[in-house]
């Protein structure tokens, strides 16, 4: 009997005042909110919001908040100049911003779709008002970009998505980027389409805890989910314990109903000073919503899903 789980929902709760932020709420006229990087800047917590205004245009945004929950919205865009490659080939549509603070520095990754398809592209920035691209962008087909939160054996690491599934690299410098390898996942029935990284990966004594996304086709839509697995630490490609079942799936209208249906998208999560872990997501393409944990609660989670498993192995007939 496991005790992660009040009437046996899973080790998710969704916050009772979800959504937590939506268009109408917005200082300014737009059509969607949604799939936020999250972290925390100068004590509080910051989202970047990913915003579509009603000429279909994306723009950053920033929202604070003491709590976690109620947001201010900043009415202006960050300001982002374009990349070298930007520069050169037109500018790309970005979308999907990861917030990593790494040795004093915020790295922001997105999805930069351009003619020649969807590529990564990086930022860092001091203040989350002015932010300084990478010259270049990945090739594509390479979205979901997460960097780790520290350097592993010298090494900046982070996992993405090119073509369906994660993989994990290794670089020096940021720019040029190898050994890669994808995950040792195991099948999941949820997702069949697609699986890609979410919320920066959290160090823990059993290994990174990552909570991610992954998508399956149904009659009507591609469903999007969260799940979340550990990874070893010092090789992260190396799955440690991956639930096969998810912990979150789009169940609720502001889940369900929106631009894009069926969709519940992690771009961050934050761990606040009681010990919860606020997991923001995007809900239908079309707002902001939270849902809560502890990584106590996750790690757990993963932990006794292994146990089942071996415990499943050894009785097999
Ligand atoms: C993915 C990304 C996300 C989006 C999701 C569902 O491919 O584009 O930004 O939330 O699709 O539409």
């Amino acid at each position: 009997m496991t005790n992660y789980e009040p009437g046996n929902r899973g080790p998710l709760d969704r916050h009772p005042r979800n959504p937590i932020l939506t268009p109408e709420q917005m200082p300014f006229r737009c059509y969607s909110v949604f799939n936020a990087g999250a972290t925390v800047f100068r004590d509080k917590v910051l989202l970047l919001l990913r915003v579509e205004r009603c000429d279909r245009k994306t723009y950053f945004h920033v929202a604070t908040s003491a709590d976690g929950v109620a947001f201010e919205v900043c009415p202006e865009p960050i300001r982002y100049p374009l990349s070298r490659a930007e520069a050169r080939f037109g500018p790309a549509h970005r979308f999907d911003m990861r917030i990593t603070r790494l040795d004093g520095v915020y790295y922001a990754y997105h999805a930069a779709w351009m003619r020649h398809g969807c590529c990564i592209g990086m930022a860092t920035t001091e203040d989350f008002v002015d932010f300084t691209p990478l010259p270049h962008l990945s090739e594509p087909s390479n979205r979901n970009a997460v960097l780790f939160p520290e350097k592993i054996g010298g090494l900046y690491v982070r996992l993405d998505r090119p073509d369906k599934a994660i993989w994990c690299s290794w670089s020096p410098d940021l720019e040029f980027w190898g050994r890669s390898m994808p995950l040792d996942m195991p099948p999941l029935a949820w997702g069949g389409l697609k699986v890609g990284a979410g919320a920066i990966p959290i160090r823990t004594e059993h290994g990174w805890l990552e909570i991610y996304h992954a998508v399956c086709n149904t009659c009507s839509s591609n469903n999007y989910h969260l799940g979340v697995m550990l990874l070893d630490l010092e090789d992260p490609s190396k799955v440690l314990a991956a639930p096969t079942e998810f912990i979150l799936a789009a169940e609720r209208d502001y889940e369900c109903m929106g631009q894009t249906p069926n969709v519940v998208f992690t771009s961050g999560a934050v761990e606040m000073p009681d010990g919860t872990l606020n997991v923001y997501y995007g809900g239908a393409d079309t707002r902001m919503c939270l849902a809560t944990t502890t990584v106590e609660r996750l790690v757990r989670y993963c932990l006794d899903a292994k146990a089942r498993l071996s415990q499943d192995e050894r009785t097999k007939p």
